[in-house]
């Protein structure tokens, strides 16, 4: 490649990936035209500008992502100190077949820095991804907090990193285990960070235990197994013996353990806040996050078929949803308490991270709303070095004396020390305050800043004095704190363990309760110390009969009397449970199955109706390509129920004479089903997640043909867009619930 040739547009290379070109078989493709240039080129357009594969960007809609080339910048290789380089690809030895030298920079240099490209992943919530967006405040806490960004109208900007906790950095997306959801506002008056979880208590009430409840949790120290799951000997022993994290686990045990996808999870500070108005008032409150799409969760088997099929399921569903502008969204909520000594609410001491305030008795307020608009750029850049610390605050928001709140203050900013590799992570691009700094913090490893001034210090004279405070400021609330004697304590009121994890199992309907008792056999099966499943077993009668009574039979184990005598009965809080509501259907996934042979009658209609509600249709056939004008965008062989929401059937063909034996093939006997085995195994899936299915066409002979027409959340009909419309309330409802056997009442 000749150095001195001018920089040459690629602009046909760029309009054939933005129409499609990388999809051998697209319209007009032909045989895939990008090849490694020869000479230099402009690089590729920004991620945001290129149209993604059709499946994915329906809308087209814009991104907030800044806007840098997907490629370097510029056209020609450098070092890092900006020499060109004349070769990259062969390492300076004496001789074609002799040894490297030491002298050649450019290798070092190269192998030097992939060497060091990894950082230490997070301790905890290791797996994540994160997106960019919006919030905008609706006014309505202004009388309660002076916090700028939730005045009327004000924009935000922000970053959300959802994560796992316990899975290391690769780990499969859909375990069993809490989700963090940690935001980052970048506020005029100082970066606020939000740092919750999708379940609203914790497993402990005191940060000094968050190295026990990790090491159980975690894998064991010998072998390094299990990988991201709880379903094991450790964790069990140690939430059997320490009762207060009977309550996390029981959420943990539930569906809200296996989100459907980040976009439809609730996310809660957990703790009680203190919230300032200009006034000098404070009032408690707690932060809710809800999902417009309301909260939906994964089947415990399709969550396990995804670790297989898609470990990135969670990831794929957030950018994917971002891409295809259905973005996803969340109302910010309250629930606001008044300030009082005791710092309880209905008996329930605010300060307990393991308690929740039932939003019966205290209604969720929404303040603002939150919308997600922008994939990451650089996902190392910005989802793995963005550093969340529960001490970034602005004026109006104080934090309480909850012992797990107060640890956590120490350990988030301790923590980026060695992650991020010394005290000026937040100079990292992700994590620069939007307001501006003036900080006299100095030096350091990774010193970006190139600090004038001869004073650093207050007071001073040689700086004219700046930088000066002001009553303008963070503010620590001046907040009595009682007499008392220095103890290594918890109050009295911290010892009740089980009420709540009764109120939540009594909140749940009788599919939720069957589910739960599922996850309960299903880890305690896991387990090889029969001492442990029994006393958790106990810990099981101590919550209630018939949950104690089902997992016990699914054990083998007998069923235990209760140790803890409850005074009165709970009142159970219906809006724990998931279901009963309805919700838009943005961004879901609707696989169409078609036969070429049949012809793609209605597809095109289909397709079309799809997107105007918002939703994205896939197509699905025997082979890729192009049918009929209509793209295929899953295969037989790529396409599993798991992604789809619900499945529409245009027809399906028997299958090919190679195809591998059929399910019901008996022994000896070859088999030739009406129906391509695949597309059965599609369909029994989606059936038995009770997803919504619907057929029209040829698609109704092979409904008929797997035995499923006529079943609930099954519908059939003559024209394409009637099935569709037949399908949409059953979306909307999240999944076909009839379909679960309930036997609980
Ligand atoms: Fe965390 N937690 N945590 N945690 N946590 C971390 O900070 C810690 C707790 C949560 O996407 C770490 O930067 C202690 C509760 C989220 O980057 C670390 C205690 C809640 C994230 C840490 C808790 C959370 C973290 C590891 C007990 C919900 C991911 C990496 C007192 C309200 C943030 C890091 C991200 C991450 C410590 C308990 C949520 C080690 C000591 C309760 C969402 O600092």
């Amino acid at each position: 490649m000749s150095a001195s040739k001018p920089v040459k547009k690629i602009k046909e290379a760029v309009e054939k990936v933005a129409h499609g070109d990388r999809i051998p078989g697209s319209p007009g493709s032909g045989t895939p035209t990008l090849k490694e240039p020869t000479e230099p080129v402009e690089p590729l357009p920004p991620k945001s500008e290129q149209d993604a594969p059709e499946t994915v960007t329906p809308t087209g809609a814009e991104t907030g992502a800044p806007k840098v080339s997907k490629s370097q910048q510029g056209a020609y290789l450098t070092t890092s100190q900006g020499a060109r380089l004349r070769d990259t690809d062969h390492s300076l030895k004496a001789g074609p077949r002799g040894p490297i030298l030491l002298q050649d920079h450019h290798f070092r240099e190269k192998i030097s820095h992939f060497d060091h490209e990894r950082i230490p992943e997070r301790v905890v919530h290791a797996r994540g991804a994160g997106a960019h967006g919006t919030f905008t405040a609706y006014g309505t806490a202004s009388e309660i907090t002076k916090a700028g960004f939730l005045a009327k109208g004000k924009e935000t900007q922000v970053f959300v990193r959802f994560s796992t906790v316990l899975g290391s950095r690769g780990s499969a997306d859909t375990v069993r285990d809490t989700r963090g959801f940690a935001t980052k506002f970048y506020t005029d008056e100082g970066t606020f960070d939000l740092i919750g979880n999708n379940i609203p208590v914790f497993f402990i009430q005191d940060a000094i235990k968050f190295p026990d409840i990790i090491h159980a949790g975690k894998w064991h120290p010998d072998r390094e197994i299990p990988q991201a799951q709880s379903a094991h000997d450790t964790f069990w022993d140690f939430v059997s013996l320490h009762t207060e994290a009977q309550h996390h686990t029981i959420w943990n045990m539930s569906d809200r353990g296996i989100p459907r996808s980040y976009r439809h999870m609730e996310g809660f500070g957990v703790h009680t806040f203190r919230l300032i108005n200009e006034a000098g008032e404070t009032v408690l409150a707690k932060f809710h996050w809800k999902p417009k799409l309301g909260v939906h969760s994964l089947d415990w088997e399709e969550a396990q078929i995804a670790g297989g099929v898609d470990p990135d399921f969670h990831r794929r569903d957030l950018y994917d949803s971002i891409e295809a502008g259905a973005f996803p969204e969340w109302e910010l909520g309250l629930q606001v308490f008044p300030d009082t000594e005791d710092e309880t609410f209905a008996g329930i001491d605010l300060l307990d991270p393991t308690k929740i305030v039932p939003e019966e008795l205290a209604p969720v307020q929404p303040v603002g709303k939150m919308v997600l608009n922008g994939v990451p750029t650089n996902f190392h850049a910005e989802v793995e070095q963005v550093a969340f610390v529960l001490g970034h605050l602005p004026p109006g928001i104080d934090v309480t004396n909850d012992p797990l709140l107060q640890g956590r203050l120490f350990s988030y900013l301790d923590t980026q020390l060695t992650r991020l590799g010394g005290p000026n992570h937040s100079q990292i691009p992700i994590n620069r305050p939007h307001a501006p700094v003036n900080d006299m913090l100095r030096d350091g490893f990774h010193q970006h800043a190139v600090h004038g001034g001869v004073a650093p210090y207050r007071p001073n004279s040689l700086d004219a004095g700046n930088p000066f405070t002001t009553d303008t400021g963070f503010v620590d609330t001046p907040v009595r704190v009682a007499e008392s004697t220095k103890v290594r304590e918890n109050p009295v009121s911290f010892d009740d363990h089980y009420s709540q994890v009764r109120l939540f199992w009594q909140s749940m309907s009788p599919v939720e309760k069957e589910h739960i008792v599922r996850a309960y056999t299903f880890e305690l099966a896991k387990c090889y110390e029969q001492v442990i499943k029994e006393r958790q077993v106990q810990c099981l009668a101590n919550i209630d009969p018939v949950l104690c009574e089902q997992v016990a039979t699914g054990l083998g184990l007998p069923v235990p009397k209760p140790t803890v005598k409850f005074e009165a009965e709970v009142e159970p809080s219906p809006v724990l449970s998931q279901i009963g509501g309805e919700w838009p259907a943005d961004g879901r996934l609707i696989g169409i199955v078609v036969d070429p042979a049949a012809g793609l009658d209605g597809v095109d209609e289909v397709r079309a109706a799809v997107f105007a509600a918002g939703m994205v249709p896939l197509v699905i056939a025997p082979h890729g390509g192009v049918i009929d004008g209509v793209t295929v965008q899953r295969t037989f062989a790529t396409a599993r129920s798991i992604e789809f929401d619900a499945i529409l059937l245009a027809g399906a063909p028997a299958p090919a004479p190679d195809a591998l034996p059929a399910r019901d093939a008996k022994a000896g006997t070859p088999s030739s089903p009406a129906v391509d085995p695949r597309v059965t195994l599609l369909i029994e899936e989606a059936w038995r997640h009770a997803k919504a299915i619907g057929a029209w066409g040829a698609g109704v002979t092979v409904l008929e043909q797997t035995g499923l027409a006529g079943t609930p959340g099954v519908v059939t009909a003559d024209a394409a867009a009637t099935a569709l419309t037949e399908l949409q309330p059953l979306l909307a409802k999240h999944r076909v619930w009839q379909r679960f056997p309930a036997t609980i009442a």
